[in-house]
């Protein structure tokens, strides 16, 4: 053979086992050269290069049970919204709550959102937000006169309350748009004119965890069962935020017995019939409940009455109070609904089903053994006593 066509197969073949040595040893290097890759790059644009054409064309993945991937018509939705209030300051968290929501119950529901605030949301956030579902999504203002602390409030008093309670370190104590929010969130929201046209709600919070796949309509739960308020975290509230509010709740109840339901949940509330309130309460951070109801004389009245005493203002009434109580007098027991199988968190705490078939049903991400529910500090015990479980 001639010394130079020689020298050429020898050169090759040292870069052809290079090649190949180097492609097993760096993996990178490996996937830049392969064959199929080089060949692809010739292939003529597929059908996988316009994002439209891909979703029609294509196959949906099988999970390994039964997801049955489907979209109820209007007739077979609730006349049900998600409602957010928030902050613009809230969208990061707002995106990560409505996406997790989104993920685990309402890409298959496409239930509507209405997002509620004081002032108007900004155009960056109505963009982030828009981009996050199918769903519809409506922005609300809230008026005016339902958010600021009213003229009547004597303010010279009300700045005495925040400071006393600043001074004890009560949570938010020196706060007045906490109050505003508490005091919205118990007499107003379900006023707002965008929320008009629903039944039911499902208020979700910035920042709060959806755990488990929720495989069914808990909005079509609530309607079927005849439900009207619904929880996953029952707790005590802090006393001194709400020092006079049960003296108020007693004279109400005299002015009023026509509103109190017959088979109520006082004895939850309270453990000696109705003399003093043990603090427990639904956290109203997860609720799904009926708008008619608060909506209803019983409700409209018992707000009116507390409002009036000023205590939203003087001290630091919670809505979650104001709703848990209202809930427990003026519904029957069997109206209110513990919701086991809806994994939530709202920090500092996690609700993760009881039932180990929920649990794994539901694709849970949260421990069990780290659930609120039998904390020292929750009154679920009491809820599960009462209920007779
Ligand atoms: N638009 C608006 N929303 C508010 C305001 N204050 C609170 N919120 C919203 O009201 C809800 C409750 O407020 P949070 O600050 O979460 O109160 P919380 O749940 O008691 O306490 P943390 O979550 O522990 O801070 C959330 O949905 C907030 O985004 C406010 O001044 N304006
Ligand atoms: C899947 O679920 C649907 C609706 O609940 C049911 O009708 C169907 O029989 C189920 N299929 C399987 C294979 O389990
Ligand atoms: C939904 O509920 C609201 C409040 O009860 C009611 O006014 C409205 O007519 C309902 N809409 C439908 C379509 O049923
Ligand atoms: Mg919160």
């Amino acid at each position: 053979m001639h010394t130079s066509a020689r020298y050429i197969i020898v050169v090759c073949t040292i870069i052809v086992s290079l090649h190949y040595i180097i492609s097993f040893t760096h993996e990178s290097y490996g996937r830049a050269t392969s064959l199929s890759i080089l060949t692809s790059k010739f292939a003529p644009a597929a059908a996988d290069s316009d994002p439209a054409a891909e979703r029609l064309l294509g196959t949906p993945v099988q999970g390994t049970g039964n997801e049955t991937v489907f979209s109820p018509t209007d007739d077979e939705r609730a006349n049900a919204t998600f409602v957010i209030l928030c902050r613009n300051s809230d969208l990061g968290g707002t995106i990560q709550s409505l996406r997790e929501i989104e993920d685990r119950f309402n890409r298959r529901y496409r239930y509507p959102y209405v997002l509620l605030n004081e002032e108007e949301f900004t155009e960056e956030f109505k963009k982030r937000i828009s981009v996050l579902t199918p769903a519809k999504i409506e922005f609300g203002v809230i008026p005016r006169e339902h958010w600021y602390q009213p003229d009547w409030i004597d303010e010279d008093k009300a700045k005495a309350g925040r400071e006393a309670m600043e001074k004890k370190n009560i949570i938010y104590g020196g706060s007045v748009s906490y109050r505003n929010m508490c005091r919205f969130n118990s007499g107003f929201f379900f006023k707002h004119p965008l929320l008009q046209k629903y039944r039911w709600y499902w208020r979700i919070e910035p920042d709060v965890h959806f755990h488990c796949d929720i495989n069914y309509d808990p909005f079509k739960f609530m309607e079927k069962n005849k439900k009207v308020y619904s929880f996953t975290i029952t707790m005590y509230e802090y006393e001194a935020t709400i020092p006079t509010m049960w003296g108020h709740v007693k004279d109400f109840v005299k002015l009023h017995p026509e509103y109190i339901a017959k088979d109520n949940s006082l004895g939850f509330m309270s453990n000696n019939g109705g003399d003093s309130y043990n603090l427990c309460h639904f956290w109203s951070n997860f609720e799904i409940a009926d708008l008619d109801f608060w909506r209803a004389p019983a409700y409209t009245a018992f707000f009116d009455y507390l409002d009036a005493q000023g205590g939203f203002y003087y001290e630091r009434w919670g809505d979650a109070p104001v709703h848990s109580i209202a809930a427990g007098l003026f519904a029957s027991r069997d109206q209110i609904q513990f919701f086991d199988d809806i994994g939530y968190e709202h920090s500092p705490y996690t609700h993760c089903p009881q039932s180990s078939g929920a649990w794994a049903a539901g694709r849970c991400s949260c421990d069990q053994a780290r659930s609120f529910d039998y904390d020292g500090y929750s009154c679920m015990r009491k809820w599960d006593d009462f209920m007779g479980k």
